[in-house]
């Protein structure tokens, strides 16, 4: 008897441990691995998730389609997940499945690129780079660069090389080249079009681009890897990049610091995906119940040049060979 009475009460306790430690699930809706960025980014959340005691990562990669996504938010809401983090391949087309999770209570933090939504939906807080700042900087960039070598006087032709279409980043961005074009007149824009994010789509359009406008003087890349794309092509077609053609990528990764330091191109706009700063933080808060009032947060970042000192008004630039050693992306 005392026996089957120690065997229940132990199955008893075993039951109240395990309900105790319940894992906090946090379920994420990752675009897909179409750059190094992205690569980084889901590595640095996937890393701090999985390894905080309690917790549980549910992961999707969408492969860059939204169907893919919006059928992963509707699993999430079936496995009643803790808490959803969200970021969109494209801005529009998310009212009703966001709305299906605000339905479903579950908390949801937007990070990276927000939907159009945003204002139409409940968050609980928001963490991404200033895609139009970060455009801004890229052609401020050039801008004073070229002042700085005596160039500042002449008309030189740009290319815009742009994200994913309809993408956040690419929208930003895009708004941000455009409007600080207007500040400097001598940057005159032959081409615009989009490499979506990835280096092979940036090396193929650089490559008609070389075949069909006479002469470009400056390639402006959304992204690092389509700026490493174009560099394949212009190499591919005898000329020297960095030199012939100016490249201003943006993200800051490791390839792009050793592409400065190495001289095949000339700046990059830092864009960091290492959201887990952020990301626990802000959930290990949530588990001890304080609330947040939708606060969008845009992270500190800068630009990394070849030789430094190009002072953009926000930001001035940082040599690349000066901080290659210490960067985590
Ligand atoms: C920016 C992010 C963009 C990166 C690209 O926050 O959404 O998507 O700039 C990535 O490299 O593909």
């Amino acid at each position: 008897m005392k026996k089957v009475f120690l065997l229940i009460t132990a199955l008893v306790l075993l039951a109240f441990v395990g309900s105790a430690s319940a894992d906090v699930v946090i379920a994420f809706s990752q675009i897909g691995q179409e750059s190094d960025w992205r690569t980084a980014n889901t590595d640095d959340l996937r890393k701090a998730i999985e390894n905080h005691p309690g917790w549980k990562l549910v992961y999707d990669d969408a492969q860059q389609k939204q169907e893919n996504q919006i059928k992963a938010l509707r699993n999430f809401i079936t496995q009643d997940v803790n808490y959803i983090l969200f970021t969109g391949v494209v801005s529009t087309g998310w009212d009703e499945v966001l709305k299906e999770v605000n339905e479903a209570g579950i908390p949801l933090l937007l990070i990276d690129r927000l939907p159009d939504c945003a204002d139409r939906i409940d968050y609980v807080a928001a963490f991404g780079g200033d895609f139009v700042e970060e455009g801004r900087r890229q052609i401020a960039w050039a801008g004073e660069y070229l002042k700085s070598i005596g160039k500042g006087d002449k008309d030189v032709n740009v290319v815009i090389m742009e994200g994913t279409t309809g993408a956040t980043a690419q929208t930003g961005r895009t708004e941000g080249n455009l409007k600080a074009l207007k500040e400097y007149p001598h940057l005159k824009l032959v081409g615009q079009q989009s490499g979506n994010f990835t280096r092979a789509e940036g090396q193929a359009v650089m490559e008609s681009w070389l075949k069909s406008i006479p002469k470009i003087d400056v390639l402006i890349a959304q992204n690092d890897d389509m700026a490493l794309g174009a560099i394949d092509a212009i190499k591919a077609a005898g000329k020297v990049p960095g030199k012939d053609i100016i490249i201003v990528g943006c993200d800051s990764v490791k390839a792009a610091f050793d592409a400065i330091v190495a001289g095949d191109m000339n700046c990059t706009v830092e864009c960091t995906p290492l959201y887990a700063a952020f990301v626990v933080p802000t959930i290990e808060a949530l588990e001890r119940g304080v609330k947040f009032d939708k606060s969008v947060i845009h992270p500190e970042e800068g630009v990394f040049d070849m030789n430094g000192g190009i002072d953009l008004g926000t930001v001035k630039s940082v040599k690349a060979a000066d901080v290659i050693a210490t960067r985590q992306y």
